[in-house]
């Protein structure tokens, strides 16, 4: 392995991703708890040995871990510069760091990509940025999640299985793959199937997939696909969960929603709920 391998970090890069100071790192490489490797005269240490450490310390404390609150009004800017420029690369990079550092997928969904996006959106909104401006950030957050969702399978039991999807008329595939994303670092299976699919289409996958819910987002005003897919998927006899940001709670209920999520962590909690309620 060389030194310029990019998944071997130095203390200090290391201490950076967990939020730590670096001599906490050099005092648990001393100590053999955490594995390293000496290149060129120091320390280096393997993602994959830092996040196996970090999930071990976790796993000994019983609780989510205490380390240093994350800036991310400063994380936002960062990543909106990168989609702003196109510099898919440096995105990625931030988003592994934050994953090295502990940060979970519901996490990056509700407290970085999607306020980001919202900014993007105020500035094309604002004739700041073109339609070809976003739509390139739209598809540098697409592969994020792809590679934040690859990075993270869950070991263990699998929870349940999830159809995901977005009503026709609403083409805002982003918010329906991060909850993807979010259930499946859950545990569950997931069946995500983008945006613009037919109703029936959506209720067959649920039925040969023996799907134990179907999750929608909704980004638009239009309400005709939704209705129409909630009225099937509850007749088909599937719980049903809608969220996203053109829709609210009282709205998603009265359609027939069986429940109605404004985050990703609440997703997920959502999911499991409704699997342990059958209903
Ligand atoms: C990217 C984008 C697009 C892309 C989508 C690309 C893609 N592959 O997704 C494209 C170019 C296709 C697009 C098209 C349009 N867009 Co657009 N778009 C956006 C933008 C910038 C980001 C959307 C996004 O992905 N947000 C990130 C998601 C994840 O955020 P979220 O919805 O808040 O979701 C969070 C929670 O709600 C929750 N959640 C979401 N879903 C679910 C589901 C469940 C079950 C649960 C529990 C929770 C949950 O978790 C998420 C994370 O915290 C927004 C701006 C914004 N403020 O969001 C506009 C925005 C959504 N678009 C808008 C508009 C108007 C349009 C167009 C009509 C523009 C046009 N004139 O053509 C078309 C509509 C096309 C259509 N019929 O769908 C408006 C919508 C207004 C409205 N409510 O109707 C917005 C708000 C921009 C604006 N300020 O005007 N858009």
């Amino acid at each position: 392995m060389s030194t310029t391998d990019p998944t071997l970090l130095t203390l200090q890069e290391a201490a950076d991703a967990v939020g730590c100071h670096y001599q906490t790192l050099y005092k648990r490489v001393r100590s053999g708890e955490l594995p390293a490797l000496v290149a060129g005269g120091s320390y280096r240490i393997s993602r994959d040995d830092l996040d196996a450490w970090l999930h071990e310390r976790d796993a000994a404390k019983g609780a989510v871990p205490d380390r240093a609150e994350r800036d991310w009004p400063r994380q936002i800017e960062t990543l909106l510069a990168s989609l702003i420029t196109g510099d898919a690369r440096s995105a990625r990079n931030q988003l592994d760091r934050l994953g090295a550092g502990g940060v979970t997928v519901a996490e990056l969904c509700d407290r970085l990509l999607a306020p980001t996006l919202a900014r993007i959106g105020e500035l094309w909104h604002e004739n700041e940025l073109s339609i070809a401006d976003e739509h390139r950030a739209s598809r540098i957050v697409e592969t994020l999640l792809d590679r934040a969702t690859a990075a993270r399978p869950k070991s263990g039991p699998r929870i349940g299985s999830a159809v995901i999807a977005t009503a026709v008329g609403d083409r805002h595939s982003i918010a329906a793959q991060m909850v993807a994303a979010g259930l499946q670092a859950e545990g569950f299976a997931v069946h995500y199937l983008g945006a613009e699919l037919p109703v029936e289409e959506i209720v067959n996958m649920a039925k040969r997939e023996q799907a134990d819910l179907v999750a929608l987002s909704c980004c638009v005003a239009e309400r005709g696909g939704l209705t129409a897919t909630i009225t099937a998927v509850r007749a088909a006899g599937f719980p049903i969960m809608v969220g996203g940001s053109g829709i609210g709670r009282a709205e998603a209920l009265e359609l027939g929603a069986d429940r109605f999520g404004g985050s990703i962590a609440e997703a997920q909690l959502l999911a499991r709920d409704l699997v342990r309620s059958g209903a």
